[in-house]
């Protein structure tokens, strides 16, 4: 962890010191030249990183020296600055600072030891004066106040004339050095802290040093012994490091509260075996997205009280935006008003390309009731399901959520009339990095828009173009305007093919950088196609290498960089006209890639479809873990094969507590979960008068890369699956954000329409949907449905639901009525039963805009599927 020291002639310190601090001007005890040092790669033989700036040109090392250049007039010394984050300073431990700086033509320098948010509390500071030969500088202190993660600052503004500012050889030895980071891992039995669905698989990992096969027991809450057996071992877990066995209690289905697990003397954490369990997931997870919201008051009697808080950058002071924002100085003369959306993070920046994933996948767990048996219907998704303020005006909760950001991203279109018209901004944040907390409503730094990208205007497209069919049932108006905005994004990402974000715009917010946007192409063509049916998006998505190409990453099915994946599960799940082959092969790589996901799962000892590698244990690995369960989820729908099912439900177990942590990754759910994840919101562990992260909020997860300064320090070595911490500073392990909380939100609704995950029936009914006539502005349809069980059906409901704007307009030999898109007709009296062999016929007329209306690949009696031709 200490940086290897470069031997340098240390020059004579020609320079002005001053001091701050508890001991101030006393004479200090030498620091002992062992005393460990605390800074991170001072030397900068590792590049810049972790160190950061702002205010200032982008950071780089020259000559082995981090150098960069600072405008003069800035008003203050803090205008611009060096830093890092996470120095650990003990209170009362003695401390020597020293550096080489140097400055052309020549200015000021104060290095500030504090607090890295308000009130910026200094610990310590040394003044300096930087000229053209470098000078090392070198002082003791005390430190006045315990900070496990203070901030070093090099405060470099405020001189008359522009500066080519380099350090080099920073260093801060003293203190301690850090004790080896034991995390209490708790029994050694771990288990789903939530708990198993009845009909569900029940798996557990112990961590036993045992090479035989244990004894396993599942205990009642009262203790009774409800279960036993032998369990499997497994040897060494290379992605943990530990040894381990499995136990398999599948076969043990009685719902029950309180049971533990009994392996080698410990006993797990608590669990419920329920086929509810996930209900409360599913509104947890999605009520997050509210939680977010920029630019409206979060109602704390929708929230809970103590999320209450004013609206946040809505232009009112100190915010500087998001009602009239201009360009980074030379980007566009324009302003915008680009309020609204969702925060993405932890940060206030809001960003296009992460916008439209999570947007996309919302949108998507909503359509997932049009065309999964297990969603049909989609009552739990329906109107007044959630806590938000839009709840009771008819449209389902979930869709009012994704119209919240929706409505932000159509606003970060570029105008008609300006140049790159059409395109959207990559993105819009604040010019420097904040400290934390900071309420968005107390935000006081200039809000920037970032020049369009082409990968940010084809996310656009892309969920303006399902926006366009999923509102059309509901709000035509809004439906036009999406896909107006839609079409336009993709024409003008065709005009702008290969405009890519920088890799280095990343002060103040993400970058979010992608520089291969053939993914971005290929999933906007296939919304396009679905929403409009014009064949020139067809003949893109055709002519797109994505379309056979293998799109699924072992790593992750999909990710704000990596979206073919989506356009190809759309193909397979969404009715459309392709040709019975074409779709075939669709859904054959569909189940292809869930297959794999399960071969994964079955080789990992904690039981999840990542595989074991530090390169998988990335910045989020959780939502990868999260989406490659999607694509387990959606090969069930398309095959109601249970394997699949199992798959998907056995994925919750890793998140909810059976791993290498024995933690819960969902706030909280579970005996032991993450609660301290990074927010400048939620930052209760910086201040306990703000809240945590609401229930059902997802932590990035481990990632093997300790890509902040914090777990860097802390996790050095890390075993992947140990690389996470459950604290507000490690922003690359313990984050919120909405792209992984669409994935659990996702994933819980799917959970949550498995109940018990019963056997799944064999189907009893075959239906028949034949478009007998179809006109530029209706349709006629005749459905059969067919008694292929053995006993007679005695009342019957059949139900499908339309793809865009379709409506029944008259019906015949059934009761038909109509909610959104989904339709349910119902018999009528003299035809009420169908014995088994028989079949019922009814049908309808209908009016459509001119959108596609294929026929639906889902139709139900009685709430099970029927098969298709
Ligand atoms: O807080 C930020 C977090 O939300 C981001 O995920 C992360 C990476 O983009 O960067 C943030 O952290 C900054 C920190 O709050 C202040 N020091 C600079 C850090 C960025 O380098
Ligand atoms: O989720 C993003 C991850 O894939 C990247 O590796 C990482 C660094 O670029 O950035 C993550 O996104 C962060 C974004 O840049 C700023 N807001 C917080 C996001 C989550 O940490």
């Amino acid at each position: 962890m200490t940086p290897s020291r470069r031997r340098r002639t240390a020059l004579a310190a020609a320079t002005t010191l001053a001091l701050i601090g508890a001991t101030a001007g006393v004479a200090h005890a030498e620091v002992p030249p062992d005393a460990p040092e605390q800074l991170r790669n001072g030397d900068f033989s590792d590049g810049p990183s972790p160190w950061f700036s702002y205010g200032t040109g982008p950071l780089g090392v020259t000559d082995g020296r981090l150098c960069t250049t600072v405008a003069g007039g800035l008003a203050n010394p803090w205008d611009a600055g060096i830093g890092q984050d996470a120095v650990p300073l003990i209170a009362g431990a003695e401390y020597e600072i020293s550096f080489d700086i140097s400055a052309t033509p020549g200015a000021p320098v104060k290095a500030v030891l504090q607090l890295g948010s308000a009130p910026y509390t200094t610990y310590a500071s040394v003044d300096a004066t930087a000229s053209g030969t470098a000078t090392r500088v070198s002082r003791t202190f005390t430190a006045p106040a315990d900070n496990p993660a203070a901030q070093l600052i090099f405060q470099i503004g405020g001189s008359p004339e522009a500066q080519t500012f380099c350090l080099d050889n920073v260093s801060l030895r003293g203190g301690e050095a850090a004790p080896p980071y034991e995390p209490d891992t708790g029994p050694r039995v771990r288990v789903n802290q939530v708990g198993y669905l009845p009909g569900g698989p029940k798996n557990a990992t112990v961590v036993t040093t045992a090479t035989d096969p244990l004894p396993w027991q599942l205990r009642s809450a009262a203790g009774a012994v409800v279960a036993s057996g032998e369990t499997t071992p497994r040897g060494l877990d290379p992605t943990s490091g530990q040894d381990v066995q499995t136990v398999d209690f599948s076969a043990y289905r009685t719902p029950g509260t309180g049971y533990t697990l009994v392996v080698d003397g410990e006993a797990s954490h608590p669990f419920d075996i329920s086929g509810t369990l996930y209900d409360r997931l599913r509104a947890d997870s999605l009520q997050f997205f509210y939680a977010q919201r920029s630019g409206i008051p979060i109602d704390g009697d929708l929230l809970g009280a103590g999320y209450a808080r004013p609206a946040g950058h809505l232009g009112v002071a100190p915010n500087q935006g998001d009602t009239d924002v201009p360009c980074q100085p030379g980007g566009c003369d324009y302003r915008l008003d680009v309020r609204g959306g969702w925060y993405d993070a932890g940060d206030h920046g809001k960003y296009v390309v992460n916008g439209g994933i999570a947007t996309y996948q919302l949108l998507n767990a909503f359509e997932r009731t049009k065309t999964a048996e297990t969603a049909a219907g989609g009552a739990a998704l329906g109107d007044a399901t959630l806590r938000v303020p839009e709840r009771g005006n008819r449209v389902p909760d979930l869709l009012d959520e994704a119209r919240w950001e929706l409505e932000f991203l159509l606003r970060m279109q570029v105008p008609a009339g300006q140049p790159l018209a059409g395109m959207a901004h990559h993105k819009i944040h604040d010019r420097n990095w904040t400290g934390l907390p900071l309420a968005p409503q107390d935000d006081p730094q200039p809000r920037e828009l970032h020049p369009p990208s082409t990968a940010a205007t084809l996310n656009l497209a892309a969920v303006a173009a399902q926006c366009a069919r999923l509102f059309a049932p509901y709000d035509a108006a809004f439906a036009a305007r999406c896909g107006t905005a839609a079409r336009t994004a993709y024409a003008a990402a065709r005009a702008h093919p290969a405009v890519y974000a920088s890799a280095a715009d990343g002060n103040g917010g993400g970058t979010y950088d992608d520089s291969n946007v053939t993914d971005e192409f290929y999933w906007a063509a296939v919304e396009l196609w679905l929403t409009t049916g014009d064949g020139a998006y067809l003949t893109d998505l055709t002519a797109s290498p994505r379309h056979t190409a293998e799109v699924f990453d072992a790593g992750g099915a999909f990710g704000w960089q990596s979206v073919a994946a989506l356009g190809r599960l759309d193909l397979a799940t969404v009715p459309n006209t392709l040709p019975a082959a074409e779709k075939a092969r669709i859904r054959a790589s569909v189940t292809a890639a869930a297959d794999r996901y399960l071969s994964t799962q079955r080789g990992q000892a904690y039981g999840l479809p990542l595989p074991g590698g530090a390169d998988a244990y990335v910045w989020g690995s959780n939502s990868n873990i999260v989406n490659n369960a999607v694509v387990l989820a959606t090969a069930f729908d398309l095959t109601r094969d249970a394997k699949y099912r199992d798959g998907a439900v056995q994925t919750a177990d890793y998140l909810l507590g059976r791993n290498a942590l024995n933690m819960s990754y969902v706030t909280g759910w579970g005996e032991q979960h993450a609660r301290n994840q990074h927010s400048r919101i939620f930052a209760h562990q910086l201040n306990p008068d703000l809240p945590t992260p609401p229930a059902g909020s997802l932590a990035g997860g481990p990632n093997a890369a300790l890509q902040d300064p914090f777990a860097a320090n802390l996790l050095a070595g890390c075993r992947p699956m140990f690389c996470y911490v459950d604290d507000i500073n490690s922003y690359s392990t313990n984050e919120v954000a909405i792209n992984w909380n669409s994935a659990l939100a996702w994933l819980a609704s799917f959970l949550a329409d498995q109940g018990d995950a019963a056997a799944v029936p064999a189907p009893t009914c075959a239906a028949t949907y034949i478009t007998h006539g179809s006109w530029p502005d209706g349709f006629t349809t005749q459905v059969t449905v067919r008694n292929t069980g053995s006993s007679a059906v005695n009342g019957w409901s059949v139900r499908w639901a339309f793809t865009g704007d379709q409506k029944v307009s008259s019906y015949w030999s059934a009761q038909v009525s109509q909610s959104g898109a989904t339709v349910t007709a119902r018999n009528e009296s003299w035809n009420a039963t169908i014995a088994p062999g028989a079949e019922i016929t009814f049908g309808l007329n209908g009016t459509t805009s001119g959108a596609p209306n294929p026929n639906p690949t889902l139709i139900t009696l009685n709430n099970t599927a029927c098969t298709l031709p």
